[in-house]
């Protein structure tokens, strides 16, 4: 059902229980919020966040599309999180799904505008399911509609802000000994050694190829987020630190402590679909509490 949320802004509010729900604004397809059994946030949001288009919205969820980044011709990271998505009445059906009163499909077309900058039809249907156990999935399917015959071409990423206890206490398993592109380094290729990733200054890399499951540890919380993904070979690491958290106006100075970005992408190989063809991207995310976060 829908609701109003922070501005008038229409959102969707998923619920399992009391106090295990999700929340999606229409503006951006964006989710915003994602608790737990007891009712504790898991994405970060910034207090700062200004729900107001065209300002993509700080923390949660951001859909990166067409564009993921400022490399090339769009505004950086796409459009799509600044678009109104609608509530799509007749999705095509998926293989599972969890509640029927937990999910939501979402679509977006092009605007007329869209099409002036980036003269391509699409179909970009999502949805947003919170299963029984309070895991998140996200799934993604974007399909060319041009009738011009064209293929076209894409990056894409979910550009999850997790909310951490202290980004300093926090380690990533699933990346090390991996190839990345080093966004601080005028994405230079490197390999990533040794153990566990873990956080003492800013970074924004590209992982490529990665594994399918990531693990995030947040050490003080005692808690484990889960993000596994399919269709999306990268993975993207991103904390701002404190000096370029700064200069991000919609960022509190010291919420860096607070936030990682571990976002499940394809930017290395971009998809391209041609005309009638779709692509499918999933995200699944769970919180889990440490100790029974080991292996696969
Ligand atoms: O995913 C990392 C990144 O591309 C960084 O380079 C950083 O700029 C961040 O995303 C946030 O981008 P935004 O456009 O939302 O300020």
């Amino acid at each position: 059902a829908l609701a109003k949320g922070i501005n008038g802004l229409d959102k969707i509010v998923l619920r399992q229980s009391r106090y295990r729900s999700a929340e999606v604004y229409l503006y951006g397809g964006h989710v915003t919020s994602w608790k737990n059994e007891n009712g504790e946030e898991l994405l970060y949001l910034s207090s700062k966040a200004i729900f107001k288009p065209p300002k993509p919205i700080r923390g949660g969820i951001p859909l990166c599309f067409p564009q993921f980044s400022n490399l090339g011709t769009l505004e950086s990271h796409g459009f799509a999180r600044n678009r109104i998505w609608e509530v799509d009445a007749s999705p095509p059906p998926l293989p599972t799904y969890s509640s029927p009163n937990a999910f939501v499909d979402l679509i977006l077309r092009p605007t007329e505008d869209d099409l002036k900058t980036w003269p391509h039809n699409f179909e970009f249907r999502m949805r947003v399911d919170l299963g029984s156990e309070g895991e998140l999935t996200l799934t993604s399917r974007i399909r060319n509609t041009n009738a011009d015959g064209k293929p076209f071409t894409f990056t894409f990423a979910y550009h999850t802000y997790f909310s951490v206890s202290d980004i300093s206490e926090v380690r990533v398993e699933g990346l090390e000994t991996l190839d990345y592109l080093d966004n601080l380094k005028n994405r230079e290729r490197f390999t990533e050694q040794g153990d566990a990733i873990t956080f003492e200054s800013e970074i924004d890399k590209i992982y490529l190829s990665t594994p399918t499951k990531i693990a995030i540890l947040d050490h003080e919380k005692k808690r484990t987020f889960v993000v596994r993904k399919d269709g999306l070979a990268d993975a993207v690491v991103w904390n701002p630190w404190d000096k370029k958290s700064k200069s991000i106006s919609d960022l509190g100075d010291e919420d860096y402590k607070h936030m990682l970005c571990v976002e499940a992408a394809a930017v290395e190989r971009p998809i391209t679909l041609k005309p009638g063809e779709e692509w499918k991207g999933r995200l699944e995310l769970s919180a889990v509490p440490s100790s029974y976060s080991s292996g696969q």
